[in-house]
């Protein structure tokens, strides 16, 4: 087949299998009450798909099912949303591709592959950035959090909300005891390119894979070692390969909730309120259960011998990705002043 048709049928298969042909069999969208005000059951019917990575019950995927729950409802039941966890509609980025297509309607996403789709996202792989998870969210929710999730439209993507991911450390098949010990080590990162730059200024070498990846690659030795939030690393079984946990939490990247914004365009602007109120109102359970989660997490690695390291000089592992920071403030410098401003 020669390439352009390919790609043709490529996006009208990817078309007819979204919900949008469901679209055109359901009802007009035009219905109004006696008053002349729309009743949610008066409308188009929809069945669309959400995508995330996760297992069933990690949290991001609880907080997908608050939201397919909570859109369900407000909608009457005219707005079916079926998640669909464990990467089943593929990796991380592809899923943001097929997102930019209207392929898949939703996904529930890392900001960190993010990232190579939304620059200003780039922000949050940016070392040691907030202090704590407090800083994070009053940074999350202000005007300027929420301008680099709409900033995604132009990207064809729709940022609907923020969810929580804690903060990322080092967990290796090799000793680690200190920033020290990452040089040398075959460490794999998010795919995107200021990972590589962080690996470069700690002195070890950047291999960039998809997270379906990263448990057979530390089992086969093709890497050494990882970094992710406790909830990941448990919920993964890395712990079970990388036995050796060091606390320095690096980064602190979010994860978004997104729409694609070929699916968006076409709904009315009432189903748009539906579909964002639920998005908004689904953070508080996988808030909640991210809590959960982490100190689940813990107690799992402690029973099962992971040696963990507590760092206690954080400024060593600051001043050693400092350079980082500064290759990358030209290009973020109004995030960083915004989110400076946010400090305690
Ligand atoms: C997790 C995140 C996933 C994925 C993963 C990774 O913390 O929730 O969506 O991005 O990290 O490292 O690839």
């Amino acid at each position: 087949m020669e390439k352009s048709s390919k790609k043709l049928s490529f996006v009208l298969s990817a078309v007819l299998g979204s919900g949008l042909i469901l679209a055109a069999c359901g009802g007009e969208d035009t219905a109004k009450t006696s008053g002349g005000e729309k009743k949610a059951s008066e409308g188009k019917t929809y069945t669309f798909r959400l995508a995330d990575t996760h297992p069933d019950n990690y949290p991001t995927v609880l907080g997908d099912k608050k939201f397919a729950e909570l859109v369900n409802e407000k909608s009457d039941g005219r707005i079916k949303i079926t998640v669909f966890p464990n990467s089943q509609l593929g990796d991380e980025k592809s899923v943001i591709e097929q997102v930019q297509l209207g392929a898949v309607e939703f996904t529930r996403v890392s900001t960190g592959p993010l990232a190579e789709f939304s620059k200003p996202l780039g922000v949050f792989s940016l070392p040691y950035i907030f202090d704590d998870s407090e800083h994070e969210w009053k940074f999350l929710e202000s005007k300027e959090g929420q301008d680099l999730l709409k900033g995604l439209e132009s990207s064809k993507m729709i940022g609907l909300a923020y969810y929580d991911s804690g903060a990322r450390s080092f967990y290796s098949t090799k000793p680690l005891k200190s920033v020290d010990d990452l040089k040398g080590q075959k460490i794999r990162v998010q795919q995107n390119e200021i990972n590589i730059a962080l690996m470069d200024a700690l002195g070890a070498n950047a291999t960039p894979m998809a997270y379906g990846e990263v448990f057979s690659s530390l089992q086969t030795g093709v890497i050494d070692a990882a970094e992710n939030n406790t909830p990941s690393y448990v919920s993964a079984n890395h712990y079970q390969v990388a036995k050796n946990l060091i606390l320095d939490g690096h980064q602190r990247v979010p994860e978004a909730l997104l729409a694609s914004k070929a699916t968006w365009d076409k709904l009315s602007d009432g189903d748009k309120k539906i579909i964002q109120e639920a998005a908004e109102e689904s953070v508080k359970t996988e808030r909640e259960e991210w809590d959960k989660m982490e100190k689940d997490s813990e107690a799992k690695i402690k029973q099962a011998g992971v040696n963990i390291v507590e760092v206690k000089d954080i400024k060593e592992w600051q001043k050693k990705v400092k350079p980082v920071i500064d290759k990358y403030r030209a290009d973020y410098g109004d995030i960083l002043d915004a989110i400076d401003k946010l400090r305690k």
